[in-house]
């Protein structure tokens, strides 16, 4: 089988997608995401300007080859731009080879581990009683694990808390938006938070908290004490990851687990994290991190460490990434959860997929392939608008991260 064609599609169901399709001469073809929100054209222009001349020709079936002649071959590594490009091409390839042999892409991952994939879906309020009140709504729909983000009085906006009343949705249509930070007291705030969580829900709950890197290391160990009583599943990047060693702090202060690795994208960047012990979750998504080549070998060697995944899936992350994560997370042995952010309507329809979600656990359906498709025809009703993450500002005015 050889690579005959690959484009890109960008699209905007609400939010910006950016599609890799590779075209091979039997008829197959395989896709693959590479969005990366706020910054998608400089994935879609790595991808058009320089990778796809060097796919025509080759055997969709090396995967590992192809990976390498990516990473290795440009001389330039990591970052999420190559990252997320080379998981586009890795992600479709993968795609292609279920297809060719007929199979779902978790039988070639190791087969099933197990019989679905647990999924945390996110509940927020613009206070106390309405992040609770989200909390039972999700419980409803019956997720075992909730995330709880709630507003921060005297802030104006947060991370995690919708605007209005709709769904949260981090990127915005024109320039960055501003918000507004101070740690004291969200310290002060978010063990009440789970305080009036556990009072009310019980025990069985499974609770996450993203504390979205803004805590110095001391301030996060602080925060990681004062959560043991209420024994959450995890805090989320309590602090920004470049410092690896930044963790061995929280480590030594607490024993509320923690989980790190929206923003990372190679097993270097997690490398002391994980050999040291200092996290529990891995969060490195199979979009910005190289794919299902580079995440297979990124569990394992997190899985020698006790370490086990909690793979990003906000909304960010295509329907595309949504299905690999799921073969993925199913065939593993040392899977833990996966983020559940549900697409709109309008993305799930320009992305018809197999996967499905019932009582809390997903699983990606048996398709040949991911099980996910792109109607180019719908998608081209949708054109792309610039979109940006917002900002952070303390509230004396120094920019903070967001
Ligand atoms: C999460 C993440 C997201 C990111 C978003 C950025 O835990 O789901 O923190 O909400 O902020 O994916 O594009
Ligand atoms: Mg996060």
């Amino acid at each position: 089988m050889k690579i005959t064609n690959a484009y890109v599609n960008i699209t905007s169901p609400g939010r910006n997608f950016v599609t890799l399709k590779v075209e091979t001469d039997e008829g197959i073809y395989g896709l693959g995401d590479g969005t990366l929100n706020g910054r998608e054209m400089s994935v879609a222009s790595y991808l058009t300007e320089h990778v796809i001349p060097c796919l025509i020709g080759r055997d969709p079936f090396q995967t590992e080859d192809i990976w390498q002649y990516l990473y290795r071959g440009v001389y330039w590594r990591r970052g999420p731009v190559t990252m997320s490009a080379i998981a586009a091409v890795d992600v479709a390839l993968w795609d292609i080879k279920g297809k060719a042999l007929n199979t779902p892409v978790y039988n070639l991952l190791g087969g099933k581990s197990r019989d679905g994939v647990m999924v945390y879906c996110h509940a927020f309020g613009k206070d106390t009683e309405a992040a609770l009140d989200d909390v039972a709504a999700h419980q409803e729909l019956g997720y075992r694990a909730i995330r709880v983000q709630s507003g921060v009085a005297g802030l104006k906006g947060t991370y995690g808390v919708s605007k209005g009343g709709g769904r949260y949705e981090p990127a915005e249509r024109g320039l960055p938006s501003e918000y507004e930070w101070a740690t004291e007291p969200y310290l002060r705030a978010t063990p009440k938070l789970f305080q009036k969580v556990r009072e009310r829900f019980g025990e069985d709950l499974h609770l996450l908290h993203d504390c979205h890197h803004r805590l110095t290391p001391i301030e996060a160990a602080r925060l990681g004490k004062e959560l043991e009583p209420y024994h959450l599943f995890w805090i989320e990047d309590p602090t920004p990851a470049e410092l690896q060693e930044g963790f061995k702090l929280i480590r030594e202060h607490t024993v509320t687990p923690i989980a790190v690795g929206e923003v990372l994208n190679s097993i270097w960047d997690s490398h002391d994290l994980i050999r040291n012990q200092w996290i529990d979750y891995i969060r490195t998504t199979i979009v910005h991190g190289g794919g299902l080549t580079a995440l297979k070998k990124l569990a394992d060697f997190a899985d020698l460490y006790h370490v086990r995944t909690g793979c990003h899936g906000a909304t960010d992350l295509s329907p595309v990434t949504m299905a690999a994560a799921l073969h993925f997370g199913l065939a593993i042995h040392n899977f833990g959860i996966q983020e559940h952010m549900p697409h709109t309507e309008e993305t799930d329809a320009v992305f018809p997929h197999a996967y499905m979600y019932t009582d809390g656990y997903m699983h990606p359906g048996e398709k040949p392939g991911l099980g996910v498709d792109l109607d180019e025809a719908l998608a081209a009703k949708y054109p792309y608008h610039r979109a940006y993450l917002p900002v952070n500002r303390k509230l004396d005015g120094t920019l903070t991260d967001w």
